[in-house]
C-alpha cells in the first residue's frame, strides 16, 4: 500500500513593523497614541532599569541578574496585551512584562540583591514570583490556568515564558501537552534570544522552529519578529482573544537576541563574535519603535526624551529605596519553609548560623 500523508502543517510568521520602518498598515493594530505611548514607556523603563542595574551590579551595589536588554518588545508587548484580571506567571527574563502589571522595580531590585523580600508579590497584583528554574514556569501557568477555569472565570488567561533552551525542558512538553489536552487558557511566549548562556539556538534542537513544537500538542503555534513590539501585541492579543473565548492555549515564538550578556557573571566573547552583536543591533527593537512614533506623530525626539528624564527618576528613587533599606538577617530564609516550626529546618538553621559565626570569626 502506497503511503499516504495524514497530516501536514505549516508554520507562519507575523511581521507588522520592521527594522526599516517598514509597515504593514492591514497589520497594524488598533491602538490608540496614549497606548502606543505607554508601551513606549513600558520598553523604556525595562531598558533604562537594566543598564542602571548593571553599573549598580559592576560597583558591587546589587548581587547578579539576568538583563534583557533587546528583548523588551519580545516580553513586554505580548503583557501589553493582558486584560486587568489576567495572570502573568514570570520566568527570569521578562521584566518589562513583571513591572507593567504591578510589580514593584524596588523588589525587583531586592530580588537581584538576594534579598527574599523581593520576591513578595504586592497585594492584589495578579503575577507568580519569579521562577529561575528553567521551564518551571510554564508547568505552574498551565496549573493556574486550567484551575481558574475549573473555578468559573472563563475570562481570564495566563501569560508565562520561555527561553529559547527552555524547550529542551521535559517541563515544556508536559506543560504544552496538559494545555493542549484541558484547553487551558494560556498564552506561551517563547523567548527565542538565540542563546541558551553559550549554547546556540542551532544546536539546542533540529525543529526548524520553536513555534512548531506546539503543533505536536495539538495546538496553535506562531512565530513572530520579536523585535517588532507590533507584531508581539498583535500575535498575543489574538491568543488571548482565543483563550478568552475557549479555543485553549496558544504558543507564540518570539525571535529575538540577547544582546547583552547571560548573567552578569557571563562574558559572551567567549563563544560569539562582535560581528553577531552588532548585526543584532541593527534590529534591536526599541530604536524601531521609537522610529514608527515619530512618524505616526504618537511621540517626537524631544517627548521620548522626557519620557527617558522620567524613567531615570523613577528608577533613582527605587534605587534610593533599596539602599535605605537594611537587608533582612540571612537565617530568615528558613523561616517560612512551612508554615509552623519544623525540626529539621530548626537544625539546618542552627547548622548554618553555626557556619555563618565560624566564617565571621566569632567562635
Ligand atoms: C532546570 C534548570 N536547569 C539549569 C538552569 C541553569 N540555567 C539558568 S538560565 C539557563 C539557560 C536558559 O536558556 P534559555 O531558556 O534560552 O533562556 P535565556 O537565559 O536565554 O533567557 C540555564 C541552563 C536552571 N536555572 N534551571
Ligand atoms: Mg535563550
Amino acid at each position: 500500500m502506497p503511503l499516504e500523508t495524514i497530516q501536514t502543517f505549516e508554520v507562519q510568521r507575523l511581521g507588522v513593523l520592521d527594522a526599516e520602518g517598514n509597515l504593514d498598515t492591514e497589520l497594524e493594530p488598533d491602538l490608540s497614541a496614549d497606548q502606543l505611548r505607554a508601551l513606549m514607556r513600558a520598553m523604556l523603563l525595562a531598558r533604562e532599569a537594566d543598564e542602571r542595574m548593571l553599573k549598580l551590579q559592576r560597583q558591587g551595589r546589587l548581587g547578579t541578574f539576568p538583563p534583557v536588554l533587546g528583548q523588551e518588545a519580545a516580553h513586554t508587548a505580548a503583557a501589553f496585551a493582558m486584560a486587568e484580571q489576567d495572570w502573568l506567571v514570570p520566568a527570569f527574563r521578562d521584566m518589562g512584562a513583571l513591572l507593567l502589571r504591578g510589580y514593584p522595580l524596588v523588589n525587583y531590585l531586592q530580588y537581584y540583591n538576594g534579598w527574599e523580600e523581593g520576591n513578595q508579590v504586592p497585594e492584589g497584583a495578579k503575577l507568580l514570583p519569579t521562577a529561575v528554574i528553567v521551564g518551571s514556569s510554564l508547568l505552574h501557568a498551565v496549573g493556574l490556568a486550567w484551575g481558574l477555569r475549573y473555578q468559573g472565570e472563563p475570562d481570564t488567561a495566563v501569560l508565562t515564558f520561555v527561553g529559547d533552551g527552555g524547550t529542551s525542558e521535559g517541563d515544556f512538553y508536559e506543560a504544552l501537552n496538559f494545555a493542549g489536552v484541558w484547553q487551558a487558557p494560556v498564552v506561551f511566549v517563547i523567548q527565542n534570544n538565540q542563546w541558551a548562556i553559550s549554547i546556540p539556538r542551532e544546536a539546542q534542537t533540529r525543529a526548524q522552529t520553536l513555534a512548531q513544537k506546539a503543533v505536536a500538542a495539538g495546538i496553535p503555534g506562531i512565530q513572530v519578529d520579536g523585535n517588532d513590539a507590533l507584531a508581539v501585541y498583535r500575535a498575543a492579543s489574538e491568543a488571548f482573544q482565543r483563550a478568552r473565548s475557549g479555543g485553549g492555549p496558544t504558543v507564540i515564538e518570539a525571535v529575538t537576541y540577547r544582546l547583552g550578556v547571560h548573567t552578569t557573571a557571563d562574558d559572551p566573547r567567549k563563544y560569539r563574535t562582535e560581528d553577531e552583536e552588532k548585526l543584532a543591533w541593527a534590529q534591536e527593537p526599541l530604536l524601531r519603535f521609537a522610529r514608527y512614533l515619530e512618524r505616526k506623530g504618537a511621540l517626537d525626539a524631544g517627548g521620548l526624551e522626557a519620557m527617558r528624564a522620567e524613567v531615570r527618576a523613577e528608577i533613582q528613587s527605587a534605587v534610593d529605596e533599596l539602599e535605605a533599606m537594611q537587608p533582612h538577617p540571612p537565617e530568615l530564609a528558613f523561616d517560612h519553609v512551612f508554615g509552623t516550626e519544623h525540626a529539621v529546618i530548626a537544625e539546618q538553621r542552627a547548622s548554618f548560623l553555626a557556619s555563618v559565626k565560624a566564617a565571621r570569626g566569632e567562635d
